[in-house]
């Protein structure tokens, strides 16, 4: 018996540890790689999940207290009584200062959000029906991004999730990513990292990331965007500084932004 406990915990440790990707039967958030998303995953675990079973066994309670104390075979003469103005206070005033006191820290952590320090990485997502292309501004490459359907599957790539191009990021380095679309809404999101931000067309939105392990991460489209919204994954993988170096050198390459390699190429031959 304890045998099986042991494989059985040990399985379930395994399951989130390496969850950096949705598993089957998964309860609860994917691990977190960045600090933002550890402070979301905090929240929720510690103060909103508290929360939220201390009101559903309270609320419980008091429908069970109700139907039993208060049955008509217990009760043949109803009471009349239709106001108590000390409950009516109360059950405004309680639930207001359990607002505040959610209100406080999930504020906290949108501004941190929301403040971007100052980048090392910037890359650009664009949404298109139905696939994400990327620009990496500073470095003049510039790929599409398209899942790789089931037939092409790698042993290791997870079905509707891997990509043909991954984004490539440096660890521990804070990436800055910018994003829009190019003819619907979409919205790029990575769960490990806590981003989700839309993609609008004609506007860019910002947000960022600071990944602390190395690995694959991977994330979908999460704005309704049309037939194939659930068919324009997003994989970046999260490398070492000697090996983003390694594939930036043949990015540089192979991804090179038309008209400016051109150019370069045209001064060479010069
Ligand atoms: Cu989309």
């Amino acid at each position: 018996m304890k045998k099986i406990l042991f494989i059985f915990l040990s399985l379930f440790i395994a399951h989130v540890a390496f969850a950096d990707q949705p598993k089957d039967w998964q309860l609860g958030f994917q691990n977190p790689a960045s600090d933002g998303m550890r402070d979301i995953v905090n929240f929720h675990n510690n103060l909103l999940l508290p929360i939220i079973v201390a009101i559903s066994v309270f609320v419980l309670f008091l429908m069970l207290y109700a139907c039993v104390r208060f049955r008509a075979s217990a009760n043949p003469n109803p009471s009349k009584r239709t106001h108590n103005v000390a409950v009516e206070v109360l059950w405004t005033l309680i639930p207001c200062f359990i607002l505040i006191i959610i209100a406080v820290p999930s504020f906290k952590i949108l501004y941190k959000q929301d403040t971007i320090p100052k980048a090392d990485l910037t890359i650009k997502a664009i949404g298109y029906q139905w696939y994400w292309g990327y620009e990496y501004p500073d470095e003049n490459i510039i790929f599409d991004s398209y899942m790789v359907e089931e037939k092409d599957l790698r042993a290791d790539q997870p079905r509707l999730l891997a990509v043909d191009n991954e984004v490539v990021v440096p660890v521990n380095k804070v990436i800055k990513v910018l994003i829009t679309a190019n003819d619907v809404l979409h919205a790029w999101a990575l769960p490990s990292f806590g981003v989700k931000r839309d993609a609008v067309p004609g506007r860019i939105n910002e947000t960022w990331f600071k990944a602390e392990k190395e690995g694959t991460y991977y994330g979908q489209c999460s704005e309704l965007c049309g037939i194939k919204h659930a068919f324009m994954p997003i994989t970046v993988k999260v490398v070492s500084e000697k090996d983003y170096q390694e594939w930036l050198s043949e990015a540089r390459v192979k991804f090179a932004k038309e008209e400016i390699e051109n150019d370069k190429l045209k001064l060479a031959s010069k």
